[in-house]
């Protein structure tokens, strides 16, 4: 996957077009399982720990619970620095 777009698009299973913490949960206990979050594996509840997380990061534009494009590609900026 090269582009946020990709993966925003990869994240938004549903394809309405947000994605929203149940997707986000389901991406981050898949990096989780893939072994890509660290040595030691996150248990379920740090998984929905961090998926919060980046919710409250991102969802900055209309803080609705579920993120545009635009909402996720400036939390990614900000998470990535
Ligand atoms: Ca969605």
């Amino acid at each position: 996957m090269s582009n946020l777009r990709e993966i925003f698009d990869a994240i938004d299973t549903d394809h309405n077009g947000f994605v929203d913490k149940k997707e986000l949960t389901t991406v981050v206990r898949a990096c989780n399982e893939a072994g890509m979050l660290g040595d030691k594996p996150l248990s379920e509840s740090e998984v929905e720990k961090m998926a919060g997380e980046i919710m409250d990061i991102c969802d900055k534009g209309t803080p609705d619970g579920k993120l545009t494009f635009e909402e996720f590609q400036e939390g990614m900026k900000k998470i990535t620095k």
